[in-house]
């Protein structure tokens, strides 16, 4: 195993560049008895054998929206990383770094030392993963405007950086892209002048949307041959499209999204073509962005591909500040009535988003972040006092403060015997330094995720499975995790963060993480 760590445990086993563990799943089934209504709680088990590859791919990473300011940042980021490149700012000189990113800066518990102290280590030390830095980093953009000067008209990052990084993105242009005029705002048109569905006069097309399909299943291939990948993950950091319709007969099922493509259906959605050839080419594909890329019928069609994806839309800044404060309001038995939430920012997000529909696809995603951490408190929501709670969203675009996205936030919530109580907060989040480290960290993790097989059975000649094609462990770094059809999705940040680590220690062998500390507390 590359990893430092020398784990001493008898359930895991490496042969043949793989980990082998046994694990024990224990859980309670909760029902109601009919008679009484009492709730019946009964532990269960259920035994698995995991299994890790342990050799690292050489991964290439295609961006759509390559050109935008989370596409131009990822790529400052991994050059700067890479090369080791460091900058002056005002405050000194600024050493390269993946802040923000939970697999390279953050670090999980081992256990206790022989006081019974905590013991940490780098998240990305436990087992082997992928490093940004090792990244081929390509993909697609409907502006043709290379590299260095995308970064430029991103107005991110320091001038000095800007300059160091600009011999590695000179004159390098991304590739052409799908553009339906329909599902973005009106004011980015005069961006879109690279793009693949055109007539032969310039004019942008879209009735054949199957052979823009085709386009990017070729480019991706194309990607993956010319710089000898082992495998390829493709995501869409592009601007937030507007809701696509869900029409019975359209893109309820796998079948008829695809035939909806061909006969260059209204509803069929940019986002969809590059999902749906990714799942054709069984390439995972993870959507960054609100919109509901992933209607029934692409469901379904990754389902029945076994093709993973992952969405949607970045939890960067005032939205996981909420699914922490949130939970914890309600942890603690504190009921909050409402919370408003207003936004301004002044980048090129913000302005696609001043479009009505384009910010309803952004209102839908931001909104449901509270839903299951209400819906686990009967005690503060029931039908006497009400099931939910005022919460407003409100985005506004406002030049002047560019990438620094302003966030305000009101938290309104009765306490004991009549009590109120108001948090405001007050939250500058420089978008593209937050969103990157997230991009960074959803890959490293999907990678991840595909080499990690698991059987039931621990003895049988049955062969491993893949995880169910929509990797809801990526729901930490996402905004509306997109769950399995009949599960609620999970929006709590720390229950999220939980089931990684989790994951990651029982595939060494270790016992999931409690903070029991009877070393402390019992004598
Ligand atoms: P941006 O507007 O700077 O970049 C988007 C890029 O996508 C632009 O270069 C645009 O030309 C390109 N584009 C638009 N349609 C395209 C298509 N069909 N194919 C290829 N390229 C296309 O936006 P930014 O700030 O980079 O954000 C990207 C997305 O991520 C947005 O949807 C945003 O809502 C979402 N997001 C951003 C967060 C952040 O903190 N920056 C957090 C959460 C979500
Ligand atoms: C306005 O809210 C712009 C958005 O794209 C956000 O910057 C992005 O969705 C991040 O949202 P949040 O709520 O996680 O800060």
């Amino acid at each position: 195993m590359a990893s430092k760590i020398k784990f001493n445990s008898d359930k895991a086993t490496e042969r043949d560049g793989a980990l082998y563990t046994k694990f024990k799943y224990e859980n309670s089934i909760v029902s109601t008895d009919a008679a009484t209504g009492s709730l019946q709680v009964t532990p269960t088990s259920v035994d698995y054998e995991f299994k890790v590859d342990l050799k690292v791919p050489k991964l290439g990473l295609m961006l759509v929206g390559l050109g935008g300011n989370n596409g131009t940042t990822l790529q400052a980021a991994v050059l700067a990383n890479k090369h080791n490149i460091s900058f002056e700012n005002k405050e000194g000189v600024v050493e390269p770094n993946y802040y923000g990113s939970v697999t390279q800066s953050s670090t999980i518990k081992l256990g206790v030392d022989a006081s019974g102290n905590d013991v940490y280590a780098p998240f990305n030390s436990v087992l082997p993963f992928v490093s940004p830095n090792d990244f081929v980093v390509g993909g697609w953009d409907i502006s043709s405007v290379p590299a260095d000067k995308a970064m430029k008209r991103a107005q991110v990052l320091d001038v000095d950086l800007q300059k160091k990084l600009r011999p590695y993105l000179e004159g390098k242009t991304p590739l052409k892209s799908v553009y339906y005029p329909d599902f973005i705002a009106m004011n980015q048109k005069e961006r879109a002048d690279n793009v693949i569905n055109v007539d032969s006069k310039g004019e942008v097309v879209t009735d054949r949307k199957w052979a823009d399909v085709e386009q990017i299943r070729k480019d991706i291939n194309e990607f993956k041959t010319a710089n000898k990948l082992d495998k390829v993950i493709v995501l869409w950091t592009a601007n937030t499209e507007r809701y696509a319709d869900v029409v019975a007969g359209v893109n309820d099922t796998a079948d008829n999204v695809v035939q909806s493509i061909k006969n260059n259906h209204a509803e069929i959605a940019p986002s969809t073509v590059f999902a749906v050839a990714c799942i054709l080419e069984k390439v995972p594909f993870i959507n960054g962005s609100p919109q509901n890329t992933f209607v029934p019928g692409v469901l379904e069609l990754a389902e029945k591909h076994q093709s993973f994806i992952g969405g949607d839309d970045f939890k960067s800044g005032q939205t996981k500040m909420k699914s922490v404060l949130a939970q914890f309001l309600v942890d603690a038995g504190i009921r909050p009535i409402s919370i408003a939430s207003y936004n301004h920012l002044g980048n090129n997000d913000g302005y696609n988003l001043s479009s009505p529909l384009q910010f309803k696809s952004k209102e839908i995603s931001k909104q449901s972040v509270v839903d299951d951490i209400i819906d686990s408190n009967k005690i503060l929501y029931n039908d006497k006092k009400g099931k939910t709670i005022d919460h407003c969203i409100v985005i506004k675009y406002l030049n002047a403060v560019k990438d620094s996205k302003v966030a305000m936030d009101e938290y309104y919530s009765e306490l004991m015997l009549g009590g109120h109580n108001k948090i405001s907060i007050h939250n500058v989040c420089e978008d593209s330094l937050l969103a990157t480290p997230l991009i960074i960290d959803l890959v490293v993790m999907t990678e991840f995720f595909q080499r990690i097989t698991y059987k039931k059975e621990l003895d049988s000649d049955d062969k491993y499975e893949n995880f169910y094609a929509v990797l809801t462990l990526l729901s930490y770094w996402l905004k509306a995790p997109l769950a399995k059809p009949g599960f609620q999705p999970i929006n709590g940040l720390n229950k999220q963060r939980l089931a990684i680590e989790n994951l990651l220690r029982l595939l060494v062998g270790l016992p999931v993480n409690n903070d029991l500390r009877f070393e402390e507390r019992l004598l």
